[in-house]
């Protein structure tokens, strides 16, 4: 967020994810392909880094071209996002036939491991064409990510290069990297990131190919989840699947004659973006109303349906919160292909409108149900202006809104996060008010206890709550990666050791 924190630097670092930081978009009238930039953190804290190490990001730009030799066009002179200094040299794009690639992403990824991963099995679906599709999209990534580290080792010789290979759609990219650039002479370092949980061993083992997972995995050197229960999953599972030999203790997996290095490192936000937004953005206009917010995609994992079931027992149970309280939850479209996305929106639609329908009043309706994206200033004002965040999902990797929102609480007196124990940041945010999202009566009860708080015991929580992730921010996150990854160069040009 090129805010105080200091630079930080690692050289010929390769980023491998399913997308690009930015998507390519033709352009109507020009015909000529044009960069539309992400906002998300992870691009904020990490393109930087590839920017200034001069490395390397591969991965899908987006669209599907005719063409796969179309070169990327450089970022548009006025483009001020972080990825605008990122040259199309920098930039590997990997195309994928588009049967193929659907099968490999709304089919494998989504179909199968983002359920799975979440621990809902019942949702999942297992295909051997899908499988399939997913090995093949993973091989061509790899030999994208080949091209990059030849790339970047002809540019700076000298260096060893870091790959850094992200999330649940790039699981077994990394061992045929390894075996390629070991074939080639290269050495590098290579770490992996998974973004969502790591099940348990019993869930796990559903999948007919798991144990092909665990060794794409372990082709890295560094394998990191958000908290330590995910690593102990993925210990676990390598060694009662591989039978690996594991130190608990120590995170260590060994694996063909090397040992592989487990990691919890929690992802942060760009906390001083959104302190910067919350402070220009302007007010919410529910005047005398107490806000209780949600922000997610529209994901079954969210307990988006729990949660509106939980608003209505409070308006049941204590009707003095009638015409005080508004709900507001905000849905990002999302995986719209996806048949259990079409049939979550359905639901969501109707109860929304059965909650609405028994409790408007002339003046007042319970629930405002945006369904569509909202500018990063908007969300800052809505973060900033709520009285109660509810971050309440069935199951969740770590969950960034839950931490954007206490960046956002500069109001004296402060609102009140209340968070699911079965999202990743419900083990971090110790101040937040915890409750299980399964449990309606009582999630009534933490809502209620959240809207009547005393302000001194709002205050001192929510200190505690935005000292944390001010500190373990996005960039500290990034840190401790590189650190991980003993490639960390600070400031003065030294490389530290892990
Ligand atoms: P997600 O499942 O996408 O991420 P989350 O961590 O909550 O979930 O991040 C959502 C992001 O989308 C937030 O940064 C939020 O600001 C943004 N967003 C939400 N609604 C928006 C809207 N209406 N308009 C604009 N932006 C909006 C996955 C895992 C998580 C993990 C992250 C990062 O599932 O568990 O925390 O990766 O590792």
């Amino acid at each position: 967020d090129g805010n105080s924190a200091p630079a930080i630097s690692a050289a010929s670092m390769v980023v491998v994810s399913n997308r690009l930081p930015f998507i390519l978009k033709r352009n109507e009238q020009t015909g000529q392909l044009e960069r539309k930039a992400s906002a998300g953190g992870l691009v904020t804290a990490v393109a930087p880094v590839v920017i200034k190490g001069k490395g390397i990001w591969v991965g899908w730009p987006g669209i599907h071209l005719d063409d796969p030799n179309e070169p990327i066009p450089e970022s548009d002179p006025k483009d001020r996002t972080p990825t605008a200094g990122l040259l199309s040299k920098q930039v590997v794009p990997v195309h994928c036939d588009r049967h193929v690639f659907d099968q490999y992403y709304n089919g494998c990824c989504n179909g199968t491991f983002w359920p799975l991963f979440h621990s809902m099995p019942d949702r999942a679906e297992f295909s051997a064409d899908n499988w399939r599709a997913y090995v093949k999209v993973n091989q061509e990534f790899a030999r994208k990510t080949m091209e990059a580290l030849e790339k970047v080792k002809e540019e700076n010789p000298s260096a060893t290069p870091t790959i850094w290979i992200h999330d649940y759609q790039l699981m077994i990219c990394a061992n045929w990297v390894r075996q390629a650039a070991e074939e080639a002479g290269i050495r590098c370092k290579m770490g992996f990131f998974l973004h969502i949980p790591f099940p348990p061993w019993d869930i796990f083992r559903l999948f007919p190919w798991s144990d092909e997972i665990l060794q794409g995995m372990l082709g890295c050197d560094m394998v990191g989840f958000h908290i330590e229960d995910y690593c102990l999953n993925f210990v676990d599972c390598c060694q009662r699947r591989l039978g690996c030999r594991v130190d608990r203790k120590n995170l260590l997996v060994e694996h063909g004659g090397r040992s592989v290095r487990v990691r919890p490192l929690p992802i942060g936000i760009p906390f001083e973006r959104f302190v910067q937004l919350a402070e220009s953005a302007n007010r919410v206009m529910l005047t005398n109303q107490q806000i209780v917010l949600g922000v997610d995609r529209l994901d079954y994992t969210k307990g988006l349906v729990h949660r509106l079931k939980a608003f209505e027992r409070l308006l049941q149970k204590y009707p003095q919160h009638i015409e005080k309280v508004t709900m507001l939850q905000i849905a990002v479209p999302s995986r719209t292909d996806v048949r259990e996305y079409q049939e979550l929106k359905e639901e969501m639609d109707q109860l929304v409108g059965r909650i609405n329908g028994c409790f408007t009043t002339p003046n007042w309706s319970p629930i405002r149900y945006i369904y569509g994206c909202v500018s990063q200033d908007e969300l800052a004002a809505f973060y900033r202006d709520a009285a109660v965040a509810l971050v309440t999902p069935l199951r969740d990797g770590m969950n960034l809104v839950a931490k954007e929102f206490v960046a956002c609480q500069i109001n004296t007196p402060p609102g009140v996060l209340i968070v699911s124990p079965f999202a990743g940041a419900g083990e971090m945010m110790h101040e937040a008010l915890v409750c299980n999202p399964y449990e309606i009566d009582d999630a009534a009860e933490v809502i209620h206890r959240a809207l009547t708080m005393p302000e001194d015991e709002r205050t001192l929580r929510m200190n505690y709550l935005r000292r944390r992730e001010k500190v373990h921010d996005v960039n500290y996150w990034m840190r401790s990666f590189l650190k991980a990854m003993g490639t960390l160069i600070t400031e003065d040009g030294e490389e530290t050791l892990p």
